[in-house]
């Protein structure tokens, strides 16, 4: 743990009276000299830290930024998501970095964010507008021991663990659209892409990418995506508080993913057939060239879809691009 993650987490366990410096030296064994150092740190990246000789240490706001140490203070011990967080003022894309990371051998876990990218992408090598410091733009490590045709189950955790945090911060209660879209009123606030790297029979790493727009205003998407999402600024009304929601994002996945770990999938399978939108649904799939019709009917053990065309089979679709029919 870093001075900056314990100052932080002692600061907001002590979140009305305040915490003096003495009591402070005396919790981190170290000076109070190197705490005053790290506090006037923080303050220069926009954290209000209030120092008074009677109550001692207050932190009065956050920037809104992403700081590694200021969320990973936020996150309770010990944790497999999060355990290591990277933030970059811009990348490319997040899930590329979180490649190299991969490749150099780094433990799952580790979580990359960025403010900005300048190649986010989605299924497909489709666009993902990632506008400056108004969305949540993450990528995670993953080392499941799970076979590739289950890495499913790793995106579909993750939708839920999506409408959970949305609806403990904000209120707004968002839905599923099967595979990976995150969205309310057919308005897509959040994408999820993961990539794997896997051989015959077993996963060798796998990148959660979650793209989550905050704070956006219509006019902040180019025109032609601007029809089709939404921010939660939009549909709530107000502004999101980035930090706390990427945090409770954080403790959500964690959560999910130890259920898909433990074997558990069947009762994440349950609750995101609570929210999804598409179960139940008349719908159109695209697969490549291949279009195919018929009634969205479950989910199965490894987050297919089953699918009863209009032929009257079932099929089982793995991913591709859901229309819902009127
Ligand atoms: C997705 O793809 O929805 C997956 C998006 C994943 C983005 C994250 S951000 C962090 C990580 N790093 C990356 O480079 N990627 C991941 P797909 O289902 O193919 O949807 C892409 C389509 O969504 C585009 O073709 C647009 O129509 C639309 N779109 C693009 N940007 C959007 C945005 N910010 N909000 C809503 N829709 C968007």
């Amino acid at each position: 743990m870093t001075t900056d993650v314990a100052i932080l987490s002692a600061l907001r366990q002590t979140p009305t009276g305040g915490i003096s410096g003495a009591a402070l030296s005396a919790q981190l064994g170290i000076s109070r000299a190197a705490i005053w150092a790290r506090i006037q740190e923080m303050r220069r990246l926009g954290y209000e830290i209030e120092a008074s000789p009677h109550s001692g240490y207050r932190l009065l706001r956050v920037p809104d930024v992403f700081h590694g140490d200021d969320l990973l203070a936020r996150l309770a011990q010990p944790r497999v998501i999060g355990r290591q967080i990277r933030v970059f003022k811009e990348t490319t894309s997040t899930n590329d970095v979180v490649e190299k990371m991969a490749l150099d051998g780094v433990a799952e876990g580790v979580v990359v964010i960025a403010e900005s990218q300048t190649k986010g992408r989605g299924r497909l090598s489709r666009r993902w507008e990632s506008s400056a410091g108004k969305g949540l733009w993450l990528s995670v490590l993953l080392r499941p021991s799970i076979a590739p045709q289950a890495a499913t189950q790793v995106t579909i955790g993750a939708a839920v663990s999506v409408v959970r945090a949305i609806r403990q911060v904000t209120g707004v209660e968002a839905d599923i659209k099967w595979p990976n879209d995150v969205q309310v009123q057919g308005r897509k606030l959040c994408g999820i892409l993961t990539e794997l790297t896997a051989e015959v029979d077993r996963v060798r790493f796998l990148i959660l990418g979650l793209g989550l727009n905050m704070n956006q205003q219509p006019q902040d998407f180019p025109p032609e995506v601007r029809k089709l999402a939404s921010s939660l600024a939009i549909e709530s009304g107000e502004p999101v508080d980035r930090p706390n929601l990427a945090a409770r994002l954080l403790e959500e996945l964690e959560h999910d993913y130890a259920r898909i770990r433990r074997g558990d999938f069947e009762e994440v399978a349950t609750e995101w057939e609570r929210c999804c939108s598409t179960l139940g649904k008349a719908v159109r799939i695209q697969m490549g060239d291949r279009v195919i019709q018929g009634r969205a009917e479950s989910l199965d053990g490894e987050g297919a879809l089953i699918l009863r065309t209009t032929h009257g089979n079932l099929e089982r679709i793995l991913g591709g691009d859901v229309t819902v029919l009127k």
